[in-house]
């Protein structure tokens, strides 16, 4: 029968009293001013952006989901792995095609004993973790609510593990923040141990911009949330009505940097954070960025951090890549 689904909590429930506040500080205090796109995902965030992927001009969810449709029985035969920890798991939705090949009777190395899906949003995670539990009798789901930039040291060990961080998420870090990052992913695997890592692909400049200035406005309300989540936590009077979305293509560092604009002077408190912020009109936060990838740099920059990349896989497009790699 179905095993009850585990959920540990490295997470701070209440944000105000965790790293929300230091970023918030370090972040709208410094300059250029920046919120990190975390942040974006509380309930209403998370259900936006479950929205986003359903978008006709966002591509990245359906290139990603076509890859592994046609290719989870090869990655599940060409590694030797029995946990799949799955960072920033969502819905876990795309990871079912996975968890179907690494429970298939017919998998060389045997079924997939364990899944860890690790995320920062927990209504999400909880309803997640009770669906699979239900949906593969006899794996064990072993929830952590946690931040992948900071618990990686507390995942749980053992037992060959695959790290899978899907869906392109890597190319929200800045590069510095990125090679930390990777850095500390390598260190936190057992030689032996897997990366599934799925980026986003340098294209065509049209279609990167309407993938992030969809014509529904659904992004802009979503990455216009990251105000109404400062205001609610930390007690911050930003007006949303005051900015505008401003997305655009950054060529040399070939990203997608998505900002608010001030559209008239303010001065916004933010009593949580000890915090006056004073905007001038015309004045941007920098609230997310949507790295692209080549496959040149990828595999680089996994070499760089102690990976082996021994697979590759792009959807007919090539609009998308998976990439396999061993520690
Ligand atoms: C899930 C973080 C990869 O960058 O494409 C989508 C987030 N932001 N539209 C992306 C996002 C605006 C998405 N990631």
């Amino acid at each position: 029968g179905a095993l009850e689904p585990r959920v540990t909590v490295l997470l701070d429930p209440d944000w105000a009293s965790g790293s929300l506040v230091d970023d918030v500080r370090r972040g709208l205090g410094g300059r250029p001013r920046r919120l990190p796109p975390k942040w974006l995902y509380d309930d209403v965030g998370a259900r936006l952006f479950d929205e986003i992927t359903r978008l006709p001009e966002y591509y990245p969810t359906e290139a990603e989901r076509a890859i592994l449709a046609a290719h989870a029985d090869e990655i599940a035969a060409a590694c030797d792995a029995a946990t799949l920890v799955e960072l920033g798991s969502g819905t876990s939705d795309k990871t079912r095609t996975l968890l179907d090949a690494f429970r298939s009777a017919e998998r060389p190395h045997g079924p997939l004993r364990r899944f860890v899906p690790v995320d920062v949003s927990d209504a999400t995670l909880r309803q997640a973790a009770v669906m699979l539990s239900e949906r593969y009798p006899g794996m064990a789901v072993e929830a952590v609510v946690g931040d992948f930039t900071l618990h990686l040291g507390h995942l749980p060990r053992g037992d060959r593990r695959l790290v899978a961080f899907l869906g392109s998420t890597i190319g929200n870090f800045y590069v510095e923040e990125r090679r930390a990052f990777l850095g500390a992913l390598a260190d936190s695997l057992d030689p032996g141990e897997w990366l599934l890592l799925g980026t986003d692909l340098v294209k065509d400049v049209d279609r990167l911009v309407a993938a992030y200035d969809d014509s529904a406005g659904v992004t802009e309300a979503f990455i216009r949330n990251c105000l109404t989540v400062v205001n609610r936590e930390l007690g911050a009077d930003f007006d949303p009505g005051a900015f505008s979305y401003a997305p655009l293509w950054d060529a040399r560092m070939e990203r997608i940097d998505m900002r608010l604009r001030a559209e008239e002077p303010s001065v916004v408190r933010v009593p949580g954070a000890d915090l006056v912020v004073e905007l001038a009109t015309g004045e941007e936060l920098c609230v997310e960025i949507s790295t692209k990838f080549r496959p040149e740099g990828i595999a680089a920059e996994l070499a760089d951090a102690g990976f082996g990349v021994t697979h590759t896989w792009t959807d007919p497009a090539g609009d998308f890549a998976l990439t396999l790699a061993r520690r």
